[in-house]
């Protein structure tokens, strides 16, 4: 009986069958080849939209790709709960944070089964489950210990009317999301982790990291931002110590007209003291100081300072340096002071222009002089040494290394390396996070929660709404305890944790997420890492993955993991846009992927959002593109029915190898599309040109006749319809299983073998025709033996000797006479 296309029915029959036979399911085999898949976890929003679609299925064709190449395949699944939105939810909607994460989780869960992805959902973990975060307390207790988590004071967004600590994203422009008052910068103790200490082992590495997309391993490294040059000392005119400042052009020392120091320089109250314009300094500098980052580091910035009233002395010249406080100088980077060369610094240039600061040329490109009064921009390039006493010239390059020896000698200066990259302040004033494992006592200072006591549970009961800050603090229950070390009645820490350190070790947990007698159970971790392949959006280049990275060299440095980086392979998908832009919600051009997969099913969901762009490419929707792989999957299943009799023939089970079948050019297409299906997956991703090979066998078998007798060419379309159905299952697996079934055949499609190919039959053959024109041989052709009528015709003609003998005449008629002649008539 034919029966036609219904995904509704075939897709949840699978799924069903694949959840009852526990089809995902993995365990550690130490004789098997482990192959550990990995997509980044969702965010548990409310609903999956479509680049999660794109990514999971992205990931799914690797997972069930390698599970048919024979590898134990690790390919879980879970949520990346605590964090914001949830809180925000629950105060709008009046529900608890954990209510609304249950919710969307359990929503999510069933969106992503009815996707058809193979994900081993024993493994399932969800970031904001005590039996987690115990672990990351765990982790952060170890890291207190070893001095690599401490507590500083750090400049924090702040709104004065609702008294609270603000996100980053919470304090956009300058204004707080809450009642649009002015945001302030304040100082707060915050904890911060000293990813500061791993700053050159995560340069370094980068280089092994020879399956990342380079332009990652780029922005990784300008995150980290390593500069060398030097670190030189300014002695104050007038009063003991100096000014050290961070360059990393030495060799154009003889150029300073000034120095200028970052508003949050710790010398600069001192420096301004006994200057007349004392107030007005100090309020220049807390105007600054209260700036949001965004827009004081902003590219167009106007540069603006304020002179301090106090000089130091230039360390070779001893010339006056008169300090300024400059709003482009940053606190966290280098000294936090600079020395100002107005010829060769763009900023600086800038910097003098405004304020009438003398401008000193010092480095001239070759076979030019510079003016400095005639300077339209500093000049930042290299040159030859000039007005720079013992030093004027020599190229800049050498002068580096000897400037930097003669302050040695002085004692005035170093060589001296800097890094762009910050200590990872993780303290967030919020409620829906994982608390900071610490207790302050008025005895003993701050002390970590014993480990026997961990978890520290977030408290359930808390009145969300009464504060705009964290509920935390307000939550009495929570904050009063005893220390533990003197058991004196004393407060617990109330920050919680950057959500950012949640997701900087997920993946090392779902190694063994039962696992309750330590963070990790070594053998089943050291099975299973590092993640062979990790597949996310590129907005996550930065943070999460140099997060993760410093957190695997941290806990291999405790002992936790053996190895050194998480991530083999990494792949970075674009981004789903439609009509132009990025799919948004505040855009209006979001594709809800429920009404998709009701209308369409899993199968033609993911094998567009495979088929329209390979995966590191936008993918543009269009939804021409989601009917044609409608309309695809229909011609397979048709296909594939027409030919069902087929397989159901007696006497027919026997393989014939396909290189006897009689219809050769059938066995020869069959084995080149799984070369190019085989090696699209396996080496470059590029789904799109595997799934059209697909498609171009398909459209082959469409196109033979109706009913096929013959013993012989039976057995290669047999071959190719079952070997069509291998290759299409990691991109449509429910059709494929069905269709494999209705064939008669058993067992899941994903514990068959990929199929292998003939590589004898992949060779062409080919024969040599002798080309005659008007009876006379005039040349010889080859081509391969299964070319059509009209390329060797064509070819033929193209024949340079062929083109003299047949100029200005008009071709009358050529004969081909397949393996002997092409004969050509000419008048
Ligand atoms: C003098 C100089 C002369 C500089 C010159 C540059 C060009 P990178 O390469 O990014 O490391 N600098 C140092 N500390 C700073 C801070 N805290 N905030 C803002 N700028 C700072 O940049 C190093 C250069 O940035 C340093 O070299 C310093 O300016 C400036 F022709 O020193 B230079
Ligand atoms: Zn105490």
């Amino acid at each position: 009986m034919e029966v036609s296309y219904d995904p509704r029915i075939i897709e949840a029959k699978w799924q069903k069958e694949w959840e009852q036979a526990e089809l995902f399911k993995v365990r550690e085999d130490p004789n098997r080849q482990k192959y550990y898949l990995l997509e980044m976890f969702p965010y548990p929003s409310g609903k999956i939209h479509m680049g999660h679609v794109r990514n999971y299925a992205i990931g799914d064709v690797v997972a069930r790709f390698k599970r048919m190449r024979g590898l134990n395949v690790l390919h879980p699944m879970g949520w990346d709960a605590f964090g914001l939105p949830a809180e925000a939810a629950a105060i709008q909607n009046n529900t608890h944070p954990a209510e609304w994460t249950c919710r969307n989780i359990e929503y999510m869960r069933s969106q992503l089964k009815k996707m058809g992805l193979s994900y081993d959902w024993s493994r399932e973990i969800y970031t904001s489950d005590p039996n987690y975060y115990k672990w990351e307390q765990w982790l952060f207790i170890k890291l207190f210990e070893r001095g690599l988590a401490y507590k500083k004071e750090a400049y924090v967004n702040w709104c004065k009317t609702c008294r609270t600590v603000l996100a980053n994203e919470q304090a956009e422009g300058g204004t707080c999301w809450r009642c649009e008052g002015e945001v302030t910068q304040k100082l707060l103790p915050q904890w911060f982790l000293k990813i500061t200490d791993y700053a050159e082992e995560l340069l370094d590495c980068l280089e092994d990291l020879k399956g990342w997309p380079e332009k990652v391993i780029l922005m990784q490294r300008n995150w980290i931002g390593k500069s060398r040059g030097a670190e030189i000392l300014f002695p104050l005119d007038g009063s003991e110590g100096a000014i050290q400042v961070f360059t990393t052009r030495q060799d154009t020392l003889y150029g300073v007209t000034f120095v200028s120091l970052a508003p949050e320089h710790p010398s600069v109250e001192e420096l301004v003291a006994n200057s007349p314009e004392r107030s007005k300094a100090m309020s220049f500098v807390q105007r600054i100081i209260n700036q949001d980052r965004v827009t004081r580091t902003g590219e167009g910035q106007k540069k603006e300072g304020i002179f301090t009233g106090a000089y130091c002395r230039h360390p070779l010249t001893e010339e006056l340096i008169p300090i300024y406080v400059a709003n482009f100088v940053l606190p966290e980077y280098g000294t936090g002071a600079v020395m100002a060369v107005p010829a060769h610094d763009q900023r600086d240039f800038e910097f003098a222009k405004e304020y009438g600061l003398p401008i000193k040329v010092v480095i001239t490109p070759e076979g030019e002089e510079l003016q400095p009064d005639q300077l339209t921009q500093a000049y930042e390039g290299d040159g030859t040494m000039v007005n720079s006493g013992p030093f004027s010239g020599m190229p800049n390059r050498e002068g580096m290394d000897k400037i930097v020896l003669k302050l040695e000698s002085l004692s005035l200066g170093k060589g001296a390396v800097s890094y762009r990259l910050r200590d990872w302040g993780i303290s967030r004033q919020r409620y829906w996070g994982a608390p900071i494992p610490i207790i302050y006592c008025p005895s003993c200072g701050p002390v970590p929660v014993p480990y026997q006591d961990l978890p520290v549970v977030l408290p359930a009961q808390v009145d969300l709404g009464a504060n705009a800050g964290s509920a935390l603090p307000e939550c009495p229950d929570f904050v009063n305890t005893s220390c533990p070390a003197c058991q004196q009645p004393a407060r617990r820490e109330t920050d919680t944790m950057d959500t950012f350190v949640e997701s900087s070790w997920y993946f090392a947990r779902y190694a063994c997420p039962d696992y309750s007698a330590g963070m990790f159970d070594a053998p089943r971790v050291d099975y299973w890492l590092p993640v062979d392949q990790y597949i996310g959006g590129v907005e996550h280049a930065v943070m999460h993955l140099l997060y993760a990275r410093f957190f695997t060299k941290v806990m291999r440095d405790l002992g936790l993991l053996k190895t050194a980086e998480p991530f083999t392979n990494l792949l970075t998908q674009g981004l789903v846009v439609k009509d132009g832009a990025k799919m948004s919600k505040s855009k209006g051009n979001v594709v809800d992927p429920d009404e998709l997969i009701e209308r369409y099913g899993a199968d033609t969901s993911r094998l567009f959002s495979l088929f329209a762009a390979p995966p590191e490419r936008d993918l543009e929707w269009s939804n021409r593109g989601v009917e044609g792989s409608y309309r695809f999957l229909n011609r397979v299943w048709r296909l594939v029915e027409r030919y069902r009799y087929l397989f159901e023939r007696e006497g027919d089970q026997e393989a014939l190898s396909p290189a006897e079948a009689e219809d050769l050019k059938l066995a020869r297409l069959t084995h080149a599309t799984i070369k190019k299906v085989t090696e699209d997956i396996e080496k470059r991703f590029h789904f799109n040109t595997a799934i059209s090979a697909i498609m171009e066998l398909t459209n082959y078998l469409g196109q033979l006749p109706e009913e096929i007798e013959d013993r012989r060419p039976a057995e290669a379309v047999k071959d190719a319809i079952t070997s069509m159905l291998l290759l299409l299952h990691p991109f449509a697996p429910h059709i494929s299983e069905e269709l494999w079934h209705r064939l008669g055949k058993e067992g899941f499609l994903l514990n068959q073998a990929w199929p292998g190919y003939d590589p004898q039959l992949l060779e062409v053959e080919e024969t040599t025709l002798v080309i005659q024109v008007n009876g006379k041989v005039r040349g010889h052709i080859t081509v391969s033996t299964d070319a059509k009528r009209a390329e060797v015709e064509a070819a033929a003609l193209a024949q340079e000797r062929v083109q003299v003998y047949t100029r200005g005449k008009k071709i009358e008629r050529v004969i081909v006479v397949p393996g002997k002649l092409v004969s050509i008539v000419a008048r």
